[in-house]
């Protein structure tokens, strides 16, 4: 099935009806290359559907077009007034809608087995849950017990990559099934990879299921698909099939990497504040930027401007604790659970001596530890 699937897109992507050939390949017109059972079934309706809908469409502007230029007024046609008492009119009356009904159930016929399908669930050999979040994916491998942030990082217009490559890409095995379970800790958001997955929707305080098996090892692009915010076209999804063995050995150096961080964040270290600045940058510019902006300006009327802000340069104490609880029904999510405390020291520090707040204070992850 896979193959034959494969072999229609290829033929599809060639063009449908043969008019546009090579051209809407170049364009990348259809959609992408299926790589799972059920995206290479959906993938086959999908041409189904566009062929039933092009060769009606032909028909249907043949047949007008014909009409318009045979029985124009100038060659003297007149309104048939008795078409619906002729034999021709009668049984045209009913054979038609037979016709259009035929042809929906030849579409509804696979349609209704591919959604089975889509809705089977058999035991998966790994389970990724999905959160996304205004404007990001958290991605926790429940089995492997890893978990990470995954945020775009090309807004280089210039570039190909621009808006579609993410810093911490998601890294799946080949010819294993995959569980996806799909969440959200905000609004409605969709993860959508076309070529491996299909579309549902991350709805908050629900969980769905979707599941794949990718049969082809490669890089495979989506994005979020449910309208989400300002910034719902920047939140893209990468996602890395890898072979098994490769699989396992991003897993364990992933694990040595969390371990590392959170041996140095949990250290009862003095930090410098060249050093807290330095990783509060990058942190402030991954995490907070979007919505407070790179200058710390905020956007009026919808986030807040850190830049004199009374919280960023006044008391300590309410920053550690907006920033680690964050403030319910805001945008202003909890970061205490997705940071750790080097981390928030080292952004706190940054927003309290950045963009001419100068407070001079240092938060060291101890002070963080503390306000928990
Ligand atoms: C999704 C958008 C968003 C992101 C991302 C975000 N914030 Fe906020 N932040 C807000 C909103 C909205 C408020 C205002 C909450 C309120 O109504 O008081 C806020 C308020 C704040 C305040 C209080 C400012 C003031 O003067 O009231 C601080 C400090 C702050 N955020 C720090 C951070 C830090 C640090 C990060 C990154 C780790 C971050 N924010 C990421 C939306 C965001
Ligand atoms: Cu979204």
């Amino acid at each position: 099935m896979p193959n034959l699937a494969l072999w229609r897109w290829r033929l599809s992507t060639a063009g449908i009806g043969g008019v546009a050939l090579n051209a809407s390949a170049e364009l990348k017109m259809n959609l992408p290359e299926p790589v799972s059972p059920l995206t290479a079934e959906i993938f086959d309706l999908h041409m189904l559907t566009t062929t039933v809908a092009t060769i009606i469409m032909v028909v249907v502007i043949a047949l007008v077009a014909i009409i318009i230029f045979r029985f124009r007024r100038s060659k003297g046609a007149v309104a048939d007034q008795s078409f619906n008492d002729s034999r021709f009119g009668t049984w045209g009356w009913m054979l038609v809608p037979i016709v259009v009904l035929a042809i929906d159930l030849s579409i509804a016929g696979p349609g209704a087995k591919t959604l089975k399908n889509v809705e089977t669930f058999e035991e998966a050999d790994l389970t990724l849950k999905i959160i996304g979040s205004q404007w990001k994916w958290t991605y926790d491998y429940l089995d492997q017990e890893i978990s990470f942030v995954s945020n775009l990082n090309n807004e280089d217009l210039s570039s190909p990559g621009y808006l579609r490559e993410v810093d911490n890409p998601v890294v799946l095995p080949t010819h294993k099934r995959i569980r996806f379970l799909h969440t959200s800790s905000d609004v409605l958001h969709n993860w959508w990879v076309p070529s491996v997955a299909p579309k549902k929707d991350a709805i908050p305080g629900y969980i769905n299921e979707t599941w794949a098996i990718i049969e082809k090892e490669g890089t495979y692009y989506g994005q979020c698909a449910e309208l989400c915010g300002t910034r719902h076209a920047y939140m893209p999804i990468v996602v890395k099939a890898v072979s098994e063995q490769e699989f396992t050995q991003w897993v364990d150096k992933q694990k040595q990497q969390k371990a590392q961080q959170l041996a140095e964040a949990s250290a009862e270290k003095e930090w410098s504040k060249a050093e807290l600045m330095a990783r509060g940058e990058s942190i402030y510019n991954r995490a907070c930027a979007a919505c407070h902006q790179p200058t710390g300006t905020g956007i009026p009327g919808v986030f807040p401007a850190l830049q004199g802000s009374p919280i960023a340069t006044g008391d300590p104490a309410p920053h550690l604790d907006i920033v680690i609880n964050g403030k319910p029904g805001t945008a202003m999510s909890a970061w205490g659970s997705q940071l750790n405390d080097l981390e928030i020291a080292a952004v706190i520090t940054y927003e309290r001596n950045s963009w001419g707040n100068d407070s001079g204070d240092l938060v060291q992850p101890a002070d963080v530890k503390a306000a928990r």
